[in-house]
């Protein structure tokens, strides 16, 4: 019998809701993670398990970083904790200006909140107000893509496509479309790197404003490269493609570069990489390595400057957080800032990508494995579900892996794998071979 959860002790599971976890199947078969140093995870017992997912996409300059740590514990002696409303703290504008100065195009503002779901809201709202504030109050559409994550807040289920985390919320934002997924197994199975077809999915687009008019619709968020539902990177031209249709009908673009900011593709952000510029881009994790929670909002100056309009003394966005530009989340995000220019981490993603590459592709031929796909340090594999039980094989395979010894994430029948960008070229070895003994374990 599990102990009341009221009865604190160590091995009490029971009081804990856990987030996106099947509670009673844990706690009765718990998998605990108490210590972490560079690539690697520790269980209460001392097992070591590598981190072949940077936490949860996170931790991009590996764990217990001692420049992150000093610097939050020297913010936390000076200052614990300052206002953000009609007040500041000299590290935030710091942090911002040093935001604008790695950012590509003229996004060049930032606006601070604590998670990704926080982000993507934020990016929401900005959205709707600045159209209202350029005269164009009638745009209030937004438009996701199927297979979509943005987090859990109203907005970003609204806009997400994922239905496992829809179907449970009632009607939702309304006003909401969705352009269709790039997943095109049939076509581009097994591609390294970006998929040759599909670029024409963007013109569903067209479809879109087609059907309610564009001067109904203020913007258009994805994910450059899609994470949670099994990582796809976009086909060749795509995001090209959507920007120029947003372009030509006055729409917003918003990249939510949660996962691929800060280094994960090999550039410091996807819009880099791509060189699409997005009109806001939304990005947490990596901002702050995971040690003190952090999201932002980084906005272009024409979308900053349109709501810094009316009187002076009228707040131009009735939108924030207490822990906005918190001071150790700012402390902590200059800090991994310094570590990712001095070990210069984007740089090694992008020089470590190929070998990740024909690392991860080794893994095909493996029972039931029907597709593989990669960019930057990330990668996700496909394996066939089985009969009457979709889901069943990735968790085993995800079980399996952890009990080898490997840390992967599992979506469905579906595992992704984004270490560290610290990580070494053995290491990746090992990430490899652990992952292929626990999907052929789960065959
Ligand atoms: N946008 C994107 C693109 C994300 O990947 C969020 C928003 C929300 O961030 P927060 O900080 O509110 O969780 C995310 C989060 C997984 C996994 O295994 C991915 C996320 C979170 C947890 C697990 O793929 N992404």
């Amino acid at each position: 019998m599990t102990p009341p959860a009221t009865a604190p002790a160590a091995n009490n599971l029971e009081a804990f809701f856990m987030p996106f976890t099947a509670n009673r199947q844990f706690k009765k078969n718990p998998r605990l993670l108490a210590r972490a140093k560079g690539v690697h995870y520790w269980t209460p017992e001392g097992r070591r398990v590598i981190d072949g997912t940077a936490g949860l996409w996170c931790v991009n300059a590996g764990h217990g970083r001692e420049e992150i740590k000093a610097a939050i514990a020297q913010q936390l002696e000076e200052m614990d904790y300052a206002p953000s409303f009609q007040m500041g703290h000299p590290k935030s504008f710091e942090l911002a200006a040093r935001h604008a100065a790695m950012l590509p195009g003229d996004l060049d503002h930032a606006f601070y909140c604590n998670s990704g779901s926080e982000a993507v809201d934020s990016a929401l709202k900005i959205a709707l107000a600045y159209q209202r504030a350029r005269g164009q109050g009638t745009r209030t559409r937004l438009i996701g893509r199927e297979r979509g994550y943005h987090g859990v807040g109203f907005g970003g289920i609204s806009v997400g496509g994922m239905v496992n985390n829809r179907k449970q919320w009632g009607t939702m934002l309304p006003g909401v479309d969705h352009l269709p997924h790039t997943h095109l197994p049939a076509k581009n199975a097994f591609a390294r790197g970006l998929p040759e077809h599909g670029a024409e999915l963007a013109d569903e687009l067209e479809r879109i404003v087609a059907l309610h008019d564009a001067s109904t619709i203020a913007a258009v968020i994805v994910e450059p490269c899609a994470g949670s539902t099994g990582y796809l990177p976009p086909p060749k031209g795509y995001l090209q493609r959507l920007r120029q249709i947003c372009d030509k009908h006055g729409i917003l673009l918003i990249f939510d570069e949660v996962i691929t900011g800060f280094g994960r593709l090999g550039a410091a952000f996807a819009a880099e990489y791509f060189n699409v510029i997005p009109d806001l881009m939304t990005v947490a994790k990596g901002i702050s390595n995971a040690t003190v929670p952090m999201g932002g909002v980084f906005v272009r100056k024409h979308v900053y400057d349109g709501l810094m309009n009316g009187p002076e003394n009228v707040i131009e966005l009735f939108h924030g957080y207490t822990y906005s530009a918190h001071p150790l989340a700012c402390a902590a995000a200059s800090a991994v800032l310094d570590i990712y220019k001095e070990e210069a981490l984007f740089q090694r993603a992008a020089e470590l990508s190929k070998y990740w590459e024909d690392g991860v592709h080794s893994l095909k031929g493996l029972p039931g494995v029907i597709d593989i796909r990669n960019l930057g340090l990330a990668a996700g594999i496909d394996m066939e579900s089985r009969k009457d039980s979709v889901g069943a094989r990735g968790y085993d395979t995800f079980v399996k892996a952890f009990e080898l010894g490997l840390m992967v994430r599992q979506s469905a029948d579906s595992i992704a794998m984004s270490p560290p960008l610290v990580i070494e070229r053995n290491q990746i070895d090992e990430i490899v071979d652990l992952a292929g003994k626990a999907i052929k374990a789960a065959a």
